[in-house]
């Protein structure tokens, strides 16, 4: 066993006792009651979920195990020459809730080499597709491709599968997904933008540094993929696709068949794909104002337009926050300490439309939070940095989400944690009980 799962091991068993006593000695106190519209309305705020990776505060925003994004930043040992942590500490944070020696953190950089090699007949599965696909398929089946070779299918079809056990052959999986998604991700960056001319891996790397190494990426973009992949980890449990994947393994799908499912939910443009949806609504923008400066009252005007459109404004709103998510603000503020990138043309018109959309959807009056999120942000860096094809950003999302899923599915096991089935009700019923009052 490696230190990690150890580790983590320690941590399951220390938790599976609170658990069944909260099941078996106070499984029937109420902590939430639920209405018609919440029924009919995506079971806005219902709680009925549980995870302890992350937790979401609608006037706070995230925080992962407790800490907060620059808490997070703060307490994480950093990667060599960088101000930022190694995605794999990050890992090895949310997994076990502690915060790790620059020891165990080279132990995990060190498993992460031996996983991530991913195997040819994955490769040949995505290249199968037309090159026209987006981004986002190819990794949904290049993740799929990698379910022929899942522990714990293996074990659950083995003739031994047991409750206590199944965790450790999810941490395998989950361990094998984390470590090879971005070199997965590369291949098709690679494969669609740039003819087909991979990269090799440098062992020599962590994941972060790795990534922006294999998509042909400058030294200063290894802090911007290692900041990007931890801030898009996790964002509680009831996110499309943290939910999705969870919802899926919670039949014994293995981790392949849930995070490929999770990023199919990841691809929709209320979820992941608003990061795609805001450069595209920039450059149309752009495109609009035809070498003319962009100014409040441009950028009003088109706002507008998009709403008059009955489009939603990218970027802006959430389902459960209601103030600017600090992912968009820890990004903003890498954008402001970065020469160049605070000057940037397009980094401005972000920053205009942060002063100029609250206004207009406050005004405008439907969204329950006129505020940015995540995806706002996080385009303009990309580009500034030549990663310009923004179909590709969701991919990034996906490559990020797949270490809070997998920390989350990996715990489900550990903790047991049932088939998900919620009760249904049809329309009469509610008639019947909205008449009763
Ligand atoms: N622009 C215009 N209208 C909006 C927006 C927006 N950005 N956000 C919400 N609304 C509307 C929404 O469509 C709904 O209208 P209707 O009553 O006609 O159906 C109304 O405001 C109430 O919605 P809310 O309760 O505020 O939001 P909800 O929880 O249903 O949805 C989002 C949350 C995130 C789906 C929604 O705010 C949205 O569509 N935002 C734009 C897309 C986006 O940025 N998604 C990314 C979310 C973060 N992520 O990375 O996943
Ligand atoms: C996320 O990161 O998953 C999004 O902000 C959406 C959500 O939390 O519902």
């Amino acid at each position: 066993m490696t230190q990690l799962k150890e580790k983590l091991f320690e941590k399951i068993q220390a938790h599976r006792p609170r658990i069944t006593r909260l099941t078996k000695e106070f499984g029937s106190v109420i902590i939430d009651k639920v209405d018609i519209g919440q029924c009919i309305g995506g079971a806005r705020d219902i709680r009925s979920l549980v995870t302890d990776i992350s937790y979401l505060d609608p006037q706070e925003g995230i925080r992962f195990r407790g800490k907060t994004i620059p808490e997070t930043f703060e307490a994480l040992p950093k990667a060599a020459g960088s101000e930022y942590p190694t995605v794999e500490s990050f890992w090895y944070f949310l997994l076990t809730g502690e915060v790790p020696t620059a020891a165990q953190v080279s132990a995990v950089e060190a498993e992460f080499k031996t996983r991530q090699v991913v195997p040819e007949y994955v490769y040949t599965a995505v290249r199968a597709l037309p090159k026209e696909s987006h981004p986002m398929v190819m990794l949904s089946v290049g993740i799929m491709a990698m379910q022929k070779d899942s522990k714990f299918a293996a074990f659950y079809s083995g003739g031994k599968f047991n409750k206590m056990d199944a965790w450790e052959s999810v941490y395998e999986d989950a361990s094998d997904i984390v470590a090879r998604i971005p070199v997965l991700a590369a291949f098709i960056y690679n494969l669609k933008y740039r003819g087909d001319k991979q990269i090799a891996i440098d062992p020599k790397l962590d994941m972060g540094a790795n990534f922006a190494h294999m998509i042909g990426q400058s030294e200063q973009y290894k802090d911007v993929a290692r900041m990007y992949f931890i801030l898009h980890s996790d964002h509680e449990s009831g996110n499309v696709s943290a939910h999705t994947t969870h919802l899926v393994h919670s039949a014994l799908s293995d981790p392949y068949y849930a995070y490929s499912a999770g990023l199919n939910g990841l691809a929709g443009p209320l979820h992941g794909l608003a990061n795609q949806e805001v450069l595209g609504w920039i450059m149309e923008f752009q495109k609009k104002l035809n070498g003319a400066e962009p100014t409040k009252e441009n950028v009003t005007k088109a706002l507008w337009d998009t709403l008059n459109a009955g489009q939603v404004v990218p970027g802006y709103g959430h389902a459960v926050l209601r103030k600017t998510d600090p992912r968009y603000t820890a990004q903003r503020e890498f954008c402001l300490k970065t020469p160049g990138l605070k000057d940037d043309q397009l980094f401005k018109l972000v920053a205009m439309i942060f002063e100029t959309a609250p206004g207009v959807l406050t005004e405008h009056g439907k969204t329950k939070n006129p505020w940015p999120n995540v995806d706002a942000q996080s385009g303009v860096i990309q580009w500034y940095y030549g990663l310009k094809e923004w179909d590709f950003y969701t991919v990034l999302f996906g490559v990020g989400r797949a270490l809070g899923c997998m920390a989350n599915i990996t715990w489900d096991r550990g903790l047991g944690y049932a088939i998900e089935r919620p009760k249904s009700v049809t329309t009469d019923m509610l008639e019947k009980w909205a008449a009763e009052g």
